[in-house]
């Protein structure tokens, strides 16, 4: 879209780095990513990140290690002999990291709070390390709004709580609302990725991203819950009339930063139940451990593709 195409001018370099919309980083000598355990004074960010193309990012360490091993395996990329998949940000003790060629995973926590931190040090990190027109896309959990759990849902627009298409930020004591846009093609060509013979559907949908899990998303078994079954209810239904597919609790941040960066983005979910029919989420393990692999195979085809088109 126009807009886009307006914010990559600010904020590309013509080779594809990425240029910072804030001249201070410029201006310090060295820039400490405190959450990453990563500073531009103490590594070679451009040495040790500069070939990255995607950034994959999902919500704990463990399943964005597990990542790490499959794409490892899917594009065939071997680690320099004697060495293994490390923690690049153990020491930060907040996020980890794991590097497997052009593919960056990181774990981003629970919530706005703590996927924005992650953000801002990322999206300066592809600017250190002079990261040539990375993509981003989440690979998440989330909850289905008729759709069964296993059901993989790539988000057409993302919307905050009260349904607006923008993440509402406070700075300095006032409000800023950013446009929570991400890229349509590529969630069309995420989509087309999807195969026949996949035992689950893939669907694309507008993604509604809240500040909470409990209450925030209507459930009716948080600590509290001052709504009947019947508001709860009417609230989904309102919801999926205006072709809200699924609730999670990073989308709106996730679109609204990187479409600020000039990022291409996309955010993948896997529902791990459906609304409609309850609020528990009380799958076997094993069963959900499935279904978190299925966002990851469809990444990892559109990774393969995009790597051998080079
Ligand atoms: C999906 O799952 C988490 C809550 O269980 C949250 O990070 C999200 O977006
Ligand atoms: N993640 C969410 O945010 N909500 C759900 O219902 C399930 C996973």
């Amino acid at each position: 879209d126009d807009t886009f195409t307006e914010v990559r001018k600010q904020t590309r370099n013509s080779d594809g780095t990425i240029k910072l919309r804030n001249r201070n980083i410029e201006r310090m000598d060295q820039d400490f990513l405190y959450h990453l355990a990563l500073g531009s004074g103490s590594h070679d960010l451009e040495e040790m990140f500069g070939d990255v193309k995607f950034v994959c990012m999902g919500g704990t360490p463990n399943r964005m290690e597990n990542f790490a091993h499959f794409i490892m395996n899917e594009i065939g990329y071997k680690l320099p002999a004697g060495t293994m998949l490390q923690d690049i940000s153990a020491y930060s003790y907040r996020y980890s990291m794991y590097k497997v060629g052009p593919v960056l995973c990181v774990s981003h926590g629970m919530g706005t709070p703590s996927i924005c931190i992650l953000m801002h040090e990322m999206i300066k990190l592809m600017h250190h390390a002079k990261c040539q027109d990375p993509i981003f896309i989440r690979i998440g959990t989330c909850g289905g709004i008729g759709v069964e759990g296993g059901t993989v849902i790539i988000t057409e627009n993302a919307l905050d709580g009260q349904l607006r298409n923008s993440h509402e930020f406070t700075i300095l004591g006032k409000v800023v609302h950013r446009p929570a846009k991400l890229d349509k093609k590529l969630a069309r060509e995420l989509k087309a990725l999807a195969s026949p013979d996949d035992p689950y559907d893939t669907i694309i949908g507008k993604t509604l991203c809240t500040n909470d899990f409990y209450e925030g998303q209507g459930r009716l078994d948080g600590a509290f819950c001052d709504f009947s079954e019947a508001d709860k209810m009417e609230y989904l239904q309102k919801l999926a009339d205006n072709g809200v597919v699924n609730i999670e609790m990073e989308s709106t941040i996730f679109a609204a930063l990187t479409y600020h960066a000039g990022i291409k983005a996309a955010v993948v979910c896997v529902a791990l139940l459906n609304r409609l029919n309850g609020d528990q989420v009380n799958s076997p393990k094993e069963v959900m451990n499935e279904w978190q692999t299925r966002p990851q195979i469809l990444v990892a085809r559109y990774i393969r593709k995009v790597l051998a088109q080079k």
